[in-house]
């Protein structure tokens, strides 16, 4: 049989518009395709919530794939050791509480066991602004990565959700959008993004779960995004903590949402 290129066409746009609209109205959206965002999209998804992600750049996976400074080999500590091995992650014992990962073969696999468990992924898109009612964020306003990178003058379109998850990582994204729509209002020390501070793999792996938590209502933050909101340490290329925070963002979340909403 010929194969017709309008058909192939019009397969896409019907099927992309429909799994669009399926998602205009979200138990929860993530911003941010990182191991972060992708753990507590896989989390999420498995419990059977209505979860999307979005993704600004093409490729999902954030600054997994390069390892440390493009060495692509990760670190994970003991304590991360249950979720590799929930999402069939081989570890390689270095010495004592260290183990490696090649970093492209870790983060792969999360994305795709993520999308497996049913995890919507939007990748080339932007979350450019936050929806909000009296005082919470509600939502997403999203726009092509490619407008934006274009710097074009195009309006954008929303989403909205009962939860935000800001897993930006070190941009921080989208609670720095917050922190512009209402100063001083963070629930942090100062009311602010305290900022990331210098790095410290020890302090910062514990910190980032700590501060895994609602920053604003509507809002949480998970995995560097969560150090940085906080003011914790970057760790460097040792990932645990990414996970860890990304399974307790879902925990969270899922203890605040009813059990079955699909
Ligand atoms: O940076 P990223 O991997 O975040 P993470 O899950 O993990 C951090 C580690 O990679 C590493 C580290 C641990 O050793 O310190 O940095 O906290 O992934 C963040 C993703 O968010 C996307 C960005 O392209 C990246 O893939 N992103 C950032 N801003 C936006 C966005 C935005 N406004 N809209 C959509 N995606």
């Amino acid at each position: 049989m010929e194969l017709d290129e309008v058909i192939i066409t019009k397969a896409i746009v019907d099927r992309f518009c429909k799994k669009l609209t399926a998602h205009l109205e979200n138990d929860i959206a993530i911003v941010g395709g990182g191991p972060s965002g992708l753990v507590a999209g896989y989390h999420l998804a498995r419990a059977g919530k209505k979860v999307v992600l979005f993704e600004r750049k093409l490729s999902v996976g954030g600054g997994m794939w390069g390892g440390g400074m493009l060495f692509n080999e990760i670190v994970v500590q003991e304590a991360a050791l249950p979720i590799m091995n929930e999402f069939g992650i081989s570890c390689r014992e270095f010495q004592k509480n260290y183990y490696t990962v090649d970093s492209v073969g870790a983060i792969s696999t999360l994305i795709s066991k993520a999308v497996q468990a049913g995890l919507t992924v939007f990748n080339g898109i932007t979350a450019e602004d936050v929806l909000m009612r009296k005082s919470r964020v509600t939502g997403l306003v999203l726009n092509w990565s490619a407008v934006e990178i274009a710097r074009l003058h195009v309006d954008p379109l929303a989403v909205r959700a009962h939860y935000v998850v800001d897993a930006t990582g070190h941009e921080t994204a989208v609670v720095r959008l917050v922190q512009n729509k209402v100063p001083g209002k963070l629930k942090t020390p100062s009311g602010k993004i305290e900022g990331e501070k210098s790095m410290w793999s020890d302090k910062a792996e514990s910190l980032t779960l700590r501060n895994t938590k609602e920053v604003f209502p509507g809002l949480y933050v998970t995995g560097m995004a969560a150090n940085a909101t906080f003011g914790g340490p970057r760790m460097g290329p040792i990932f645990g903590g990414m996970l860890l925070s990304g399974e307790k963002v879902a925990n969270m979340l899922l203890r605040i949402l009813s059990p079955k909403s699909r």
